[in-house]
């Protein structure tokens, strides 16, 4: 099959915390992501995140580590000293745009400083023009999970409206400097994973005495649709371009089967985890669904009329999201999972990776469809791809027929959703170049279309190798055949 859409944007996604490594150096601070250890798993395909584990006290722990444990978040690809490398892999093999973030810690490691820390300010500068140079676009995450872990400990994180002017300063300064080589701006990665890890954004219970968990974590997602709404107001105003996006944690589910029961359960959760983040981006309010889900469980949101006048008048321009997998609900699992609404349950049409992730190419059709008609918005794949443990073979490569058969299945879907009418500009594949994974903290959950010699342990050269995929990108790049 031949892709049509000449103009769309081809691309490769990473992240500070999981890609640049250099974790203290030129002044930068600590984010909680890079405070959790490794720890190698016993089942991959069993949820790892054991949020109770994630006190502050605990976390504070990893600072003077004196178990000498494995920070892998620290270490990452070692980006900060190789992105010439990796953007020329990245041009190499014919990418248009490279989606990336700034670690707001190397920008104001406390938050609260007055002025910009100015080698953090150059490392961009450097990547930036770089990208420029070799003709690459660029969109920009500003949060990508790493809140500075001064703001968590001096301020409480997200539950205190200060560190929301924080943020905007910290935007202010990104668009001073980097406004005219940014081509797309996303203020929040995943903004929807606050509603259930606020620990995630430097916000822990233990900081909040007396205040319910539900309380926490919608207040503190709360403050984060705040603070992208301003920062949405104040980057139309200094750059006066419409080039700013939301970016959420897609969790398209399926009813189990058609008996209208799991239906409406299944009805129920697709509101609550996903409809409700696009709703507020796009829309501006609170859909009355979420109203009523306050009122079940206590939740009183903090705000007032100007701030819910600033979310109403700042909606984004394209919505963005990341795209993995599909997943089930049934009533009988979500009884079984007290109430919980992951809706993550096992779907017999379809094959998983050793994670558990459930591979669905044709969700990606339906998820682009419901998105657009619902919306009308711009949309833009902001994650996408497949993770697998891979070790390089003799001939100094990998040999991922199934990434490519990933690639070839999400690509069709894509060229089907345009061919519905789906307003659809853009895919950036996640882990482009092989990083250390946000779930699992394991570097051998590798989604690369190029393989770095890094194990669990951080042990290794560092080197780049290009795996078949990355062959089989480049031929479609130039070609268009999928
Ligand atoms: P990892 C869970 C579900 C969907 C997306 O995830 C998620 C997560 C968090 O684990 O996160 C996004 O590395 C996120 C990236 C992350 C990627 O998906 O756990 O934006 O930072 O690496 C893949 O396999």
């Amino acid at each position: 099959m031949k892709f049509t859409k000449k103009d769309f944007l081809w691309g490769g996604a990473t992240a500070a915390n999981q890609f640049e490594g250099e974790y203290n150096k030129d002044g930068k601070s600590l984010n909680v992501a890079e405070m959790i250890p490794y720890t190698p798993l016993e089942d991959r395909a069993s949820m790892p995140m054991n949020l109770a584990s994630f006190t502050r006290a605990n976390i504070e722990k990893s600072i003077e580590n004196k178990a000498g444990l494995h920070y892998p978040k620290r270490f990452g690809s070692n980006h900060y000293n190789r992105y010439k490398e990796d953007i020329d892999l990245l041009v190499e093999a014919g990418m248009d745009i490279y989606r990336m973030s700034i670690s707001w810690g190397r920008i104001f490691p406390n938050g609260d400083e007055d002025q910009p820390n100015a080698k953090g300010l150059e490392f961009y500068h450097n990547l930036f023009n770089y990208c420029k140079s070799k003709g690459i676009k660029v969109m920009t995450t500003m949060h990508h999970f790493d809140t500075p872990y001064p703001i968590g400990k001096k301020y409480g994180g997200w539950m205190n409206k200060q560190v929301i002017d924080m943020f905007v300063k910290y935007a202010k300064t990104l668009f001073t400097e980097f406004g005219d080589v940014v081509d797309y701006w996303l203020p929040f990665n995943e903004i929807n994973i606050s509603s259930f890890a606020p620990m995630m954004s430097a916000t822990f219970p233990e900081d909040h005495p007396g205040v319910s968990y539900d309380q926490l974590r919608f207040q503190t997602l709360h403050n984060q649709f705040i603070a992208q709404a301003k920062v949405v107001a104040l980057g139309h105003e200094m750059l006066g371009k419409k080039n700013f996006g939301c970016m959420v944690a897609n969790m398209t589910s399926y009813p189990i089967d058609c008996n209208p029961v799991n239906v409406i359960e299944w009805q129920k959760q697709q509101q609550i985890a996903r409809y409700f983040f696009f709703d507020m981006v796009a829309k501006g309010e609170y859909p009355t669904y979420m109203l009523k889900l306050f009122e079940k469980l206590n939740v009183k949101i903090d705000t007032n009329d100007q701030e819910m006048a600033i979310l109403k008048n700042n909606p984004v321009d394209f919505l963005s999201f990341s795209y993995y997998m599909t997943g089930t609900v049934s009533k009988a699992e979500i009884e079984k999972a007290n109430g919980n609404l992951m809706g993550m349950g096992k779907n017999p049409f379809l094959k998983a990776n050793e994670w558990g992730w459930q591979i669905d190419g044709q969700g990606l059709r339906f998820t682009l469809n419901d998105l657009w008609d619902r919306y009308h918005l711009p949309l833009f794949i902001a994650e996408n791809g497949v993770g697998h443990d891979e070790k390089l073979n003799d001939q100094k490569t990998v040999e991922d027929d199934y990434r490519i058969d990933y690639m070839k299945e999400h690509f069709v879907a894509i060229q089907d959703a345009l061919d519905d009418g789906v307003n659809v500009f853009g895919y950036t594949m996640w882990g482009v170049i092989d990083l250390v994974s946000a779930g699992t903290n394991e570097m051998s959950k590798r989604y690369g279309l190029v393989y770095v010699d890094y194990d669990d342990y951080h042990k290794g050269t560092g080197d780049r190798f290009k795996k078949k995929s990355f062959t089989w990108f480049k031929k479609f790049k130039e070609s268009g055949e999928i």
